[in-house]
């Protein structure tokens, strides 16, 4: 469209984005999974500090088919007015905010802005990372428009119709040149927009994914941080009923604090600053948890249930059992600490601890019972942690004294420097037997777990440590033990990989050690520490060649490597020429694959038959982005007589009216077969196919031969076709003729050499990285999963049991 001398105008500001688009990572973090799922953020932040700022309530997120997103509000708009600044050179607002980097907030004095922590890089980060993006913004009865390409400016700002209300629309698909990863994942979004719509109480956020058919969700807690409180206790038996919650604002900090009693014996607090986690915790939690702590003890003294002078309930006996949600809002948040998500502000510690001592004493003045139960079980977790601390004196004079004991069970390696080091945790002796012998002594140590490991959702401190198995990993990882007092600075080992049977028994002990690491050593995962190892499903046998495989990609490989060993796939009709090689041949037919998907969908969608889509990609683009003003001749002259398939009903009826001036519609000159809604042209999904329009050439042009190479068989054509899909199909069912399958249960079905080969050699192996992306999320599994309640678990396990597939008792 209109390029021209555009773009020349706005080069200044785009040396700005410019340098986005060279170092990425320093403004989004880095350039794959999490950095493509903050962009996502980034918008949908503004649109919070519209709803903040009092004039927005609803956010809607859309993942299109394309994987460009769209975020729209009910804000105010962004504003589109001349900016008065020459040095914005009579721009529109619009523009500056989408190209000046962090112009954003200019415009308004908002208090509550997210910038200045992880996010907040503004909206024209996301603009310079994205391959298109197009903002629609109704305001004052007006829509107006503006599109970009990797931030540039496509022209000017454009007003087209009117509108009701006010809000943003931002449309972008994220640049493939900038992310390896351009896939969206539904969870990870839902999960931000959950907490989000938890933190924000009363903002609705409704999020849609258009690569399914599952309708939409909607967000929407009233009661915001008592509701989350309440979800992350769905699971849990409540000391009490009723949330506790409090809200009060001091020097221009808001501090809303919500908290409920478990029976668990685990501490649950999530604290946020400005929406941001604040996985470090920082100023606001250390109020908080001062506040809880001298808040029972005070209240018990003057209630009369301290009865001796020396009682006093510790900051740890004061948590067991508490699941709390800490969130404040500071206006100039400092974030610290190594991933920056530590609030620093230091008057917003004695703000916190004050708001909640005062509210906590009424809530106890009001409500004894609860008190007094609260208050109870903080004494037994008291007399508990004191047989815990013996038995914990006695593992680390153990751990002193003892390394020969130790010694016996660990096979440590000899390499002294952490970062290089590994662990892999092993069930059974046998299995620890072949790991020791299969392993790089030089920097991999072996751990054989005996018995079956204790579940600590299920145990006090002082029963974990007077357990075997558990004791010798904590000695072995050298790091300490508990929530708070566990060190990664003296972790020995940098990866610590559990190794596990393909069996319910190993996936029994995996999940205890996984309870066991998430509950006691949350920062070995957060530091991205735990690995789970992947011994291979299947080993595949085909004459003399074998394989082990994991995937249906591995095991599609084969399929063709051994079929390729005794033919060639030739493109062309000559059985002479040239093999099509291996890589490419996957790869095209892969696209091949993805691309009948996209199609299918289009058909469901919009009800666009290959053939009219192909006519509809063949179209030159001046036409299709033009579309709407062409006239129903033009459009039939484009498509063809009989094509009347691709007119809309509002041009078809211009027409008609106008055949007989009376404004009645007369007979149909043309007979709507079907009709293409011209919102199809507009949709991210032509988009999609137009950029995928190309054709798949890596593996050259049809016709596709299948020649034999044998010495016998030289030559002989085995096969033809014009498709790639019929060419896979054929060469998928040639590569099972004759092949042998054998699936792996135990690592003990494989000797040390296997072993080493296809699951610990650090050049062969598939390791699976554990991350608790949502520590909520994980929080619900462990406690339905290893907790006290029969309930949940019997429900989980009703509901998920039709997804198994492969169950061996
Ligand atoms: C600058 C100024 C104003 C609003 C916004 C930006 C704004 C930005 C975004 C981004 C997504 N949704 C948004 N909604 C609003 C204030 C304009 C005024 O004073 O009317």
């Amino acid at each position: 469209m209109a390029n021209t001398g555009y773009t020349g105008d706005s080069i200044q500001v785009l040396e700005g984005l410019q340098a986005v688009r060279k170092r990425p990572a320093m403004y989004i973090g880095d350039t794959s999974f999490r950095g493509l799922h903050h962009l996502v953020y980034e918008v949908v932040d503004n649109s919070i500090d519209e709803a903040l700022a009092g004039h927005c309530d609803q956010i809607k997120v859309t993942i299109h088919i394309d994987n460009s997103v769209s975020v729209e509000d009910n804000g105010r708009g962004i504003p589109v007015d001349k900016m008065r600044d020459p040095k914005y050179r009579n721009k529109s607002a619009l523009e500056i905010v989408m190209t000046v980097l962090h112009s954003g907030g200019k415009f308004d004095n908002s208090s509550y802005k997210v910038s200045g922590g992880l996010h907040g890089v503004g909206v024209s980060c996301v603009n310079a990372l994205s391959k298109w993006l197009e903002v629609e913004v109704r305001r004052d009865g007006l829509v107006w428009f503006m599109t970009f390409e990797r931030g540039a400016p496509k022209g000017p700002i454009e007003q087209k119709g009117r509108a009701r209300g006010s809000g943003t629309k931002i449309t972008f698909l994220p640049d493939s040149d900038i992310f390896e990863e351009t896939v969206y994942n539904s969870e990870t979004l839902i999960l931000r927009l959950r907490e989000l719509a938890f933190l924000n109480k009363g903002v609705k956020i409704v999020f849609e994914d258009e690569r399914n058919d599952e309708e939409a969700i909607v967000m929407q807690h009233k009661g915001g941080i008592a509701e989350y409180v309440q979800w992350l206790n769905r699971n849990k038996e409540a000391l009490h009923r009723k949330v506790i919650y409090m809200e009060a604002e001091r020097d221009k900090t808001e501090v809303e604090v919500a908290l409920q009693y478990t029976g668990a014996y685990t501490e649950t607090t999530f604290s946020f600053a400005n929406n941001i986690n604040t996985h470090e915790g920082g100023t606001h939690l250390s109020g908080f948890r001062a506040a809880l702590t001298k808040s029972l003890n005070d209240y018990a003294k003057k209630s009369g249930m301290a009865k001796k002078e020396s009682f006093s309930i510790s900051g740890d006996d004061s948590r067991e059992g508490l699941t709390a949600i800490v969130s404040v809002r500071v206006s100039q948040p400092q974030f610290e600490g190594q991933t920056k998500m530590k609030l620093g502000n230091s008057e917003v510690q004695g703000i916190v601890n004050s708001l909640v001592y005062e509210g906590l004493q009424n809530f106890f003045e009001e409500n004894p019972p609860i008190a007094k139960r609260i208050i109870e079980k903080s004494v037994e977790a008291a007399r508990a942690r004191e047989a815990a601390r013996k038995a914990r004196d006695m593992t680390r004079r153990k751990s002193a004294l003892d390394s020969i004991g130790q010694a016996a069970k660990l096979a440590d390696c000899s390499e002294r420097d952490p970062a290089l080091c590994e662990l892999f945790i092993v069930e059974g002796d046998s299995a620890g037997g072949s790991a020791k012998q299969g392993r790089d002594r030089r920097f991999q140590a072996i751990l054989p777990l005996r018995g079956k490991v204790l579940n600590v959702e299920r145990a006090r401190e002082d029963k974990m440590l007077g357990n075997n198995e558990i004791r010798s990993l904590i000695v072995s990882l050298g790091a300490g033990f508990g929530k708070d007092d566990f060190d990664t600075a003296k972790l020995r080992y940098h990866k610590v990989i559990i190794m596990t049977d393909a069996d319910v028994d190993g996936a029994h002990i995996r999940t205890l050690l996984l309870t066991n690491f998430f509950r006691q050593m949350p920062e070995l995962i957060r530091r991205g520490h735990l690995y789970i190892a992947q011994p291979p499903l299947y080993q595949i046998r085909k004459g003399k060649k074998s394989r082990y495989v994991n995937t249906e990609a591995e095991f599609e490989d084969f399929l063709f490597e051994s079929v390729l060993e005794s033919a060639k796939a030739v493109s062309g009709s000559d059985p002479a020429g040239p093999a099509v090689l291996q890589k490419p041949l996957l790869r095209a037919i892969r696209a091949t694959h993805d691309r009948e998907r996209m199609i299918s969908r289009v058909h469901r969608v919009y009800g666009v038959d290959r053939e009219a889509l192909t006519r509809c990609l063949a179209l030159p683009r001046e036409k299709y982005v033009t579309t709407e003003s062409l006239s129903p001749t033009e459009l039939r002259e484009l498509f063809g007589d009989g094509a009347a398939d691709v007119i809309n009903t509002a041009e078809v009826q211009t027409e008609l009216m106008d055949g007989n001036g009376n404004g009645k519609p007369k007979a149909p000159a043309i007979r709507l077969k079907s009709q293409i809604d011209l919102a199809f042209f507009k949709s991210h999904e032509f988009s999609a196919l137009l950029s995928h329009n190309e054709p798949i050439t890596l593996a050259g042009e049809p016709p596709f031969l299948v020649v034999a190479t044998g010495e016998k068989t030289e030559k002989e054509i085995l096969f033809q076709t014009d498709s790639l899909l019929a060419l896979r199909d054929f060469i998928m069912e040639t590569g099972r003729k004759g092949l042998f399958v054998q699936r792996y249960k135990g690592l003990g079905e494989m000797n040390s050499e296997q072993l080493a080969e296809t699951t610990m050699d650090p050049q062969k192996r598939v390791l699976l990285q554990v991350m608790a992306e949502d520590e909520a999320a994980a929080d619900n599994i462990f406690t339905v999963l290893m907790g006290e309640l029969v309930e949940p678990r019997k429900d989980f396990i009703e509901k998920h049991a039709p997804e198994v597939q492969n169950l061996d008792i």
